[in-house]
Parts: C-alpha cells; sequence; structure tokens
C-alpha cells in the first residue's frame, strides 16, 4: 500500500478521497489554490499544498505546480479525482518518470479512450456493439455526404477529440451536411486543436447507461452493474440511479458482458466507466459511445448498491492489489438515487451563482447519505464547478429509494445562494420520472415548460 497520496483536486471529491485515505491508513496531501485556502479538503487532509492562483490553469491544472507538490511532500501516489487532470496522460507519464503512481487506468487505455474515433474501433474489434456509422475519421464533406447516405438521416457528426457532449452536431437532411461538417469541424478544431470529425446514426432521445467497472493489475476484470444517468441538461447530469428503472434483466446482463468483453481486450485495470445509449424506440437495443477512465462524480450510487468502496479499492488497485472479489460475490441489493446539487438558479435559466452559504443543515436519517464539501460560511468561488452536494437515497425498491430522496430535500437547508433543490423536488414528484420513464431529452421536455411558468 502506498505512504502518502497527493490529492490533486478540490471540492467533495477531495474530500471523499481523503477519508478513504483515512480509512486505509495513508497519509494524505491535499494541493489547493489560493481561493480554496478554507475548503473543507484543507482542513480534513494531513498535509496541504498550495499550487497557485484561483485560476484553474494556474493551479489544478498547472502540472508542474502539481508534481513539484507530490515530491516536495514524498507522495508515493497521486489521485486526480474527476475532471481537471483526471484524464491527462502527459501527467500520468510524468507520474511515472518521477516515481509516483498515478491513481488511475493504464496510460494506453487512458490514451485510447480519448480519441472517440480510436475508442468506437477498439470497442467493434472486441465485438462491442457500437452505433452505426464511420470508423476512419471524415477527410472532407464529399466522404461526410456519401457516409451520410450509406447511414441514412438523421446523423451526428461528433469530434474525434470531443467527449461529454463536445463538439456535436445532429444533421437532419443532406442540405445541412455541408455547413455543419464546416463549422462543427472549425469548432472542434478551436476547442481541441484538433478538427477530425466522425458520424454516426443519430439516435432521437436515447438513455444513458454506464457501467461501473473494476480491474486488478493481474488480469481479473468484474463490473459493479449500471447507472442510468438519462436526466442531464446540457450534458450536464442532474441526477443518477442504479439500477437503471425499466430495464430487462436480459438488455442489464447484455450490457454489463459488452462492458466487461470490452475492458479485458484492452486489459484494462484501476476504475473505470463504459456509457452505452440505449435506443429511445427500441430498448433492447444498446451500443457503446464513451469510456471514462476515472473515477465519476456518481460513483457513490454504485456504493450503495454493491456496499462497496470505490475509492479505497481504487487506491489498492493501483497499489497492484488483488480483487478478492469475483463477479459472484458482487450483490446488488435494493436501489439507490443521487440528486447533484449545485450553486444555479435554476428558476433563471440555471444562471451560476456565487455566494456565502448561510444555513447549512444536510438532511439525514434511514438510507440517506451526503457526499459535499459545503459548511455554514463557506465562500463558493466562481471559478470552478458549481457542485455543492450529493445527496444519495438507499430504498428495498425504487419507490423507497425515491421517497426518501424527496424527504432528504425537504428536510435539507441551504441558504445564502439559489441552488437546484428546488428543482430536484420537482423532478422527483414528476409522474413519468417515478413511473421510471427516464430519457435524455426528459429533462428539456418536461421540466423546461415548469421552468417557464416559474419565470
Ligand atoms: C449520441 C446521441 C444520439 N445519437 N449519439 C452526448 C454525450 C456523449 N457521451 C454522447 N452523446 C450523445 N450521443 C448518437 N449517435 C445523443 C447524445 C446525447 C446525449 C447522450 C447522453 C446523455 C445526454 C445526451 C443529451 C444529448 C445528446
Amino acid at each position: 500500500m502506498f505512504n502518502k497520496i497527493l490529492i490533486a483536486n478540490r471540492g467533495e471529491i477531495a474530500v471523499r478521497i481523503v477519508r478513504a485515505c483515512h480509512e486505509l491508513g495513508v497519509r494524505s496531501v491535499v494541493t489547493y489554490s489560493e481561493a480554496d485556502r478554507d475548503s473543507l479538503a484543507v482542513r480534513l487532509a494531513d498535509e496541504a499544498v498550495c499550487i497557485g492562483p484561483a485560476p484553474s490553469a494556474r493551479s489544478y491544472l498547472n502540472i508542474p505546480s502539481v508534481i513539484s507538490a507530490a515530491t516536495i511532500t514524498g507522495c508515493d501516489a497521486l489521485h486526480p479525482g474527476y475532471g481537471f487532470l483526471a484524464e491527462n496522460t502527459y501527467l500520468s507519464e510524468i507520474c511515472e518518470r518521477v516515481g509516483v503512481t498515478f491513481i488511475g487506468p493504464p496510460r494506453n487505455v487512458i490514451e485510447s479512450m480519448s480519441d472517440k474515433a480510436t475508442a468506437r474501433r477498439v470497442m467493434r474489434d472486441a465485438g462491442v456493439p457500437i452505433i452505426p456509422g464511420t470508423e476512419d475519421p471524415l477527410p472532407n464533406v464529399e466522404r461526410a455526404s456519401r457516409a451520410a447516405r450509406d447511414i441514412g438521416y438523421p446523423v451526428i457528426l461528433k469530434a474525434a477529440a470531443g467527449g461529454g457532449g463536445r463538439g456535436m452536431r445532429v444533421v437532419r437532411a443532406p442540405e445541412e451536411l455541408a455547413g455543419a461538417f464546416a463549422v462543427a469541424s472549425a469548432e472542434a478544431d478551436a476547442a481541441f486543436g484538433d478538427g477530425r470529425m466522425y458520424m454516426e446514426k443519430f439516435l432521437e432521445r436515447p438513455r444513458h447507461i454506464e457501467v461501473q467497472m473494476l480491474g486488478d493489475k493481474h488480469g481479473r476484470i468484474i463490473h459493479l452493474g449500471e447507472r442510468d444517468c438519462s436526466l442531464q441538461r446540457r450534458h450536464q447530469k442532474l441526477l443518477e440511479e442504479s439500477p437503471a428503472p425499466n430495464l430487462s434483466s436480459r438488455t442489464r446482463d447484455a450490457i454489463a458482458k459488452a462492458a466487461v468483453r470490452g475492458a479485458k481486450h484492452m486489459r484494462f485495470h484501476n476504475v473505470g466507466t463504459f456509457e452505452f445509449l440505449l435506443d429511445g424506440t427500441d430498448r433492447d437495443r444498446f451500443y457503446f459511445v464513451e469510456m471514462n477512465t476515472r473515477i465519476q462524480v456518481e460513483h457513490p450510487v454504485t456504493e450503495l448498491v454493491t456496499g462497496l468502496d470505490l475509492i479505497k479499492w481504487q487506491i489498492r488497485l493501483a497499489a497492484g492489489e488483488a480483487l478478492t472479489l469475483d463477479q459472484r460475490d458482487v450483490r446488488f441489493t435494493g436501489h439507490a438515487i443521487e440528486c447533484r446539487i449545485i450553486a444555479e438558479d435554476t428558476e433563471r435559466d440555471f444562471m451560476p451563482t456565487g455566494g456565502t452559504v448561510d444555513v447549512y443543515l444536510p438532511p439525514g436519517g434511514p438510507g440517506v447519505r451526503v457526499d459535499s464539501h459545503v459548511y455554514a460560511g463557506y465562500t463558493v468561488p466562481t471559478h470552478y464547478d458549481s457542485l455543492l452536494a450529493k445527496f444519495l437515497a438507499w430504498g428495498q425498491t425504487r419507490e423507497e429509494a425515491v421517497g426518501r430522496m424527496a424527504r432528504a430535500l425537504d428536510e435539507a437547508v441551504l441558504t445564502g445562494l439559489p441552488t437546484s433543490i428546488p428543482f430536484h423536488r420537482r423532478v422527483l414528484q414528476d409522474p413519468e420520472f417515478r413511473a421510471g420513464e427516464v430519457h435524455t431529452g426528459f429533462l428539456e421536455s418536461r421540466m423546461q415548460p415548469v421552468l417557464a411558468e416559474a419565470s
């Protein structure tokens, strides 16, 4: 096991990793920017190192500062959390050079999954279903038109260097293609320094289902079931749950098996997630879209239904320990839901709101868990993402979990700045949500009209 871990992140995930370190008996060093001097992670970690001013480019994304923090404090491992440098192969390479273990999947996996066109090819070769589309990046508009004719409209253009919804454009008719291709490619070039585009058949209102994977350095790979993350707004997830509602056990098993096949093909280890889209019109059809080679925000949903500590496992696996559990040792119990409580004014088009927390009274009681870095008097910096807290609810059934989450949202007091709590309460009251009828168009189609009335 490691001696001392550098936590190269902030907010709730830095707190979560500090807690895992404490439970493992590993010393923790958290990095912080000048804006996070008074953070909970700084208070809870054994040591803290300032790595620069508030803007992330000069602190949390500054690789030389992060590496120096690790070496100066004598860390033998680095946990990148999510976002920031979590999927940065350059950081993982530098770590290796200076003898610090990067807590994440092997570099070849991060690299091949970061190029979405390569990821598609790798998964196709592994026998994992992919959405009908092009295998190689499209060199020009002519090839794009021909591909679209073959695939059949509507199609979607995606940036090879994109991901998470960035650099995508839906094309519904041939006359829109040339313009869309030029603009999308130019945007991708500006955003990622890489304008390469590929194309897929466009699925209407798909469901987003992802499978949690664990793998050790000795070749054992298991899955920890799926999460439904369909409730998103502009590619920001707002509510996740496990198991996915209204999914046949046959399809659930098939998706998990496909993910295991994909992971074995790549000799994957550590933690990661396979993201699949389920066809909105045919529930039993699923396709691989992306792989995330990091721990994700929504990992506690899986922790609640499996009883496993994913961060502790992630650290043990990076340290070379073997998975001590088999696939059949993984037991799924009950249902879990996560609401991402964000500092955004959901009544005003989700405008980010800074401010200072006045009263903070987190929910509690049976089946409720809160992961947060917030405390009364905490000032939310405007430089980073808007996540304040993750409220989680577990129940024997989905109905019980939904009921507990509704209670948690009613109990919670977080004043001083607008939050998404009222929005989440409305989602939980929605009859279609209650029936488990979720898809990626849900928030825009069912929650937006409510917002329009409210404003
Ligand atoms: C798609 C799609 C429809 N058809 N691909 C967005 C994020 C990225 N992981 C994949 N995304 C999509 N890819 C095809 N061929 C629709 C989306 C999509 C989406 C996916 C998951 C969750 C929310 C979404 C919202 C809009 C679009």
